[in-house]
């Protein structure tokens, strides 16, 4: 590879990002690119870079030293971007499907160059806008059972396993996470958001003391329990979709934590969109079609989980008959755990999700507010007693009705 002209740490603009860009020899004329920052998310800089002749684009990512939606005051570490690069190569391995390819990347310049996505859509904003894609619960489960089991300890040498922990160490982001989801919202916290009219149901929740227990708890196992590589951040606005395709992106959340996490974010993205349908009427097929959403994402995840369990031979505990469905209800458990934190969190915390921010009728909006933040507290407290999947679907749609 070339030299990159730009070899000091400095955020790209968009001259900066085409000199850079015409030193790796992914285009044959690189000197005639449109480029535009299109970055929408919380913390980077995102270029699309276009070139004329052949239309052909691609995507450079750059990690700030800070986070972008509070600005310069709260400082983030720029190894984000190679945590970010290293998860989307690693998880290549096994979904390769499911990820956006990655072209290069650049340490030094806290960057990935990666595949172009534009003829896919952001999964939330097709969610509120009802559409329906058949294939994404098939395959955000099977992207969850390949990328968790192929990490695991069921897979892996143990020193292999704890080289990738030590590489996947993502101290910043992951105490964005804690803070985040698992902390302010539960506190009457600076970072927390939302109106007045909400505050009796907040108090409710910051006052609920079997609530905090669990959510306490929730909170350790994310910190300790390093079961697997995750996403780490795998809420509707991380997953590109088209009727065919389904990728999964902006892993720089990676780390090694509890498989549930993932599920659990992103079943919570899934109800938050459920909710917001009580604002429309008519819902009731497209509500039926995200309830099944989230039992196929499971099936497909414990199938899939099982038959690369079945398949291993490297843990010899993997041929003891009991210990498969065990493991498998723990992480169910701990998936509608972290989904019930992730719906209050989206709700009244630093971040929110548009599915319940765009409903125009205030009123609703409230309403609808506070049936999530019933439903997320119900969940992380009747966790253990919502052995199926029946029992999780039936609590959601009492939350719906009630
Ligand atoms: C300061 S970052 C806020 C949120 O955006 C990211 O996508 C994560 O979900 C994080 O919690
Ligand atoms: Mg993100």
């Amino acid at each position: 590879a070339q030299q990159s002209v730009v070899n000091q740490y400095a955020p790209f603009t968009t001259q900066t990002v085409m000199e850079f860009v015409k030193t790796l020899s992914i285009f044959d004329h690189p000197n005639k690119l449109i480029v535009k920052e299109i970055g929408d998310g919380n913390l980077n800089l995102v270029f699309q870079l276009v070139e004329l002749e052949t239309n052909r684009s691609i995507i450079v990512k750059q990690a700030l030293p800070y986070a972008k939606v509070v600005g310069e005051s709260w400082p983030l570490s720029l190894n984000r971007a190679k945590i970010e690069s290293e998860s989307l190569r690693m998880t290549a391995r096994v979904v390769p499907n499911l990820v956006p390819h990655v072209l290069h990347t650049d340490h030094e310049l806290a960057c990935t160059v990666m595949e172009d996505l534009s003829d896919h859509h952001i999964l939330r904003t097709e969610l509120i806008s009802n559409q329906h894609y058949p294939l994404l619960a098939q395959h955000i489960g099977y992207y969850v059972a390949q990328t968790s089991f192929a990490t695991s300890d069921f897979a892996l040498h143990p020193f292999v396993k704890k080289e990738l922990v030590q590489k996947f160490t993502n101290p910043d982001l992951c105490k964005i996470t804690e803070d985040l989801v698992f902390t302010d919202p539960f506190f009457d916290h600076p970072t927390n958001d939302f109106p007045h009219e909400l505050r009796h149901a907040v108090e409710t929740i910051w006052a609920d003391e079997d609530l905090l227990t669990e959510v306490g708890l929730l909170k350790f196992q994310f910190l300790t329990h390093a079961e697997a590589l995750l996403h780490g951040d795998l809420h509707t606005g991380s997953i590109f979709v088209t009727e065919q395709s389904t990728k999964v992106i902006d892993p720089e959340f990676a780390f090694f934590g509890p498989i549930g996490f993932d599920l659990g974010q992103f079943f919570a993205n899934i109800i938050l969109n459920t909710l917001s349908k009580l604002a429309t009427t008519d819902r009731q097929a497209i509500v039926s079609d995200l309830l099944r959403a989230m039992e196929q994402t499971w099936i497909t995840f414990a199938q899939e989980f099982t038959k690369l369990w079945d398949e291993s031979n490297h843990e010899i505990y993997t041929n003891v008959p009991g210990i498969l469905p065990r493991f498998l209800l723990k992480v169910w458990t701990d998936a509608i755990g972290f989904a019930g934190c992730e719906i209050i969190r989206r709700t009244i915390g630093l971040a929110h999700v548009a599915d319940l921010d765009t409903i125009e009728d205030f009123h609703i909006q409230i309403e609808i507010k506070e049936r999530a933040l019933q439903l997320g507290a119900d969940l992380i407290k009747s966790r253990t007693h919502l052995y199926s999947l029946g029992h999780f679907i039936q609590r959601i749609k009492g939350a719906l009705r009630s």
